[in-house]
């Protein structure tokens, strides 16, 4: 569930209208040039009792298009940005029934650094930012926890056994947002069956009815504090003895 979020104003930008056809899946995948990176946390910085982790593995996984088959199986990983250093569409389209594709983006984070006992509480905090198309729905982007195994790889798409933590909703033109989620049942879940490691998987909601959804991180391969942190504080730093 959504646990805060604030609105972070930027300065105005360019916008441009869809008007249909081909390009369509090529600037949905882009972001039309409005990577900002930037320094999104440090909210734990001023916590001595809190820890942050940044993701150890991560990568935009394609499904579709040009790629291969729109069956729900990734087809290749960090599709089309590989050279930019750029993560985070956060895609699905199907107005093309010749060209319907779907991008999700995962984050693994090893929590071998973190003691055992599962006493934590943790929350996965992250930027999003609407996508630059209009005409188009509000975006609704499930965060599904997955076993991870600190390598991006195809199946990273659609590995499992994967929980829902979280659903999030981003409107077109949405300035980059500040998101924070529960995701202490996870972290617990990892530690206590010994697997000492979590992954989330960012995607379009699948109960969504839209034929285009889109959102994106502006996050650095190049620039872990431009990625998702997962802050760990032990329960007792936080609940009353
Ligand atoms: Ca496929
Ligand atoms: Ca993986």
């Amino acid at each position: 569930m959504k646990t805060n979020e604030s609105t972070i104003r930027r300065p105005g930008r360019a916008r441009w209208m869809y008007t249909g056809g081909a390009g369509l899946a090529l600037a949905l995948a882009i972001g039309v040039g409005f990577m900002q990176p930037r320094s999104a946390f440090g909210v734990s910085a001023a916590d001595p009792s809190a820890t942050a982790l940044h993701p150890r593995a991560d990568g935009t996984i394609v499904d579709g298009s040009v790629y291969g088959a729109f069956d729900g199986v990734g087809d290749a990983a960090d599709w089309a940005f590989a050279n930019t250093g750029y993560q985070g569409a956060i895609t699905k389209t199907t107005e093309s029934p010749s060209n319907r594709m779907e991008t999700r983006v995962v984050w693994e984070f090893d929590l071998a650094s973190i003691a055992q006992d599962g006493r934590y509480r943790a929350s996965l905090e992250f930027m999003l930012r609407g996508a630059p198309v209009y005409p188009m729905p509000d975006s609704v982007i499930a965060v599904y926890s997955y076993a991870a195994d600190l390598y991006e790889s195809r199946n990273d798409f659609s590995v499992g056994p994967a929980q829902l933590v979280g659903l999030v909703t981003l409107t077109p033109f949405q300035d980059p947002t500040s998101f924070k989620l529960d995701v202490s049942q996870a972290v617990r879940t990892a530690l206590q069956s010994g697997a000492r490691k979590v992954g989330f998987r960012f995607q379009i909601d699948p109960a969504s009815t839209a034929t285009t959804s889109q959102a994106f991180f502006d996050a650095l391969d190049t620039d872990p504090n431009t990625k998702p942190l997962l802050v760990l504080r032990r329960l007792e730093a936080i609940l009353p003895s």
